[in-house]
């Protein structure tokens, strides 16, 4: 199976960006997880994104906070779907971070999720890589089903709770 590549800017970032990791292991989806900055590190990040699809990697998710460059640079190196998990650092709560990652130019997407949205972020790279994976696209399946069956089994007892007599 391709593996994930999980980036973030700084190891400041890793409590949100752990829960990209998470989900990937509960789809049993390798990853690679490393710090790497579009600032601090230019050359570093530059070439992890242009080996990335030679090392078998099938989606690289950036997360980067503030001045957040970092899911743009890597997604200009390689040709790899590069999804950004804008986060929320500093005075400006992830606003700066979510418009400099969505506001990408033309030619060089970047697949933004919600600020701090590391999970969605890991959830998109799974029914990317389901696509080409029959046994992947069946557990993510299956993972729908429990999460629906949860959200009824909530709508059961919250029906319960408020149950009964009322105004018309
Ligand atoms: C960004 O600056 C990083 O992604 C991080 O979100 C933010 C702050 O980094 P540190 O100063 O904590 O290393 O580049």
């Amino acid at each position: 199976m391709k593996q994930v590549g999980i980036v973030m800017g700084s190891a400041s970032d890793a409590p949100v960006m752990e829960a990209a990791v998470e989900a990937l292991r509960e789809f049993d989806v390798p990853v690679e997880v490393r710090v790497l900055s579009a600032h601090r590190t230019p050359d570093d990040a530059l070439q992890f994104a242009r080996d990335a699809a030679g090392r078998g990697f099938g989606v690289i998710i950036a997360g980067a906070g503030g001045a957040a460059h970092l899911a743009g640079v890597l997604a200009a190196a390689t040709p790899l779907p590069v999804i950004g998990v804008p986060i929320a650092v500093g005075e400006l709560g992830g606003l700066d971070a979510l418009l400099a990652m969505v506001q990408m130019p033309a030619g060089v997407p970047v697949a933004t999720v919600a600020v701090n949205g590391a999970r969605n972020a890991a959830l998109m790279a799974v029914r990317m890589l389901a696509l080409a994976d029959e046994s992947l696209a069946g557990a993510l399946e299956e993972s729908r089903r429990a999460m629906a069956a949860k959200v009824r089994a909530a709508d059961t007892e919250i029906r319960a709770r408020y149950a009964g007599p009322g105004r018309t």
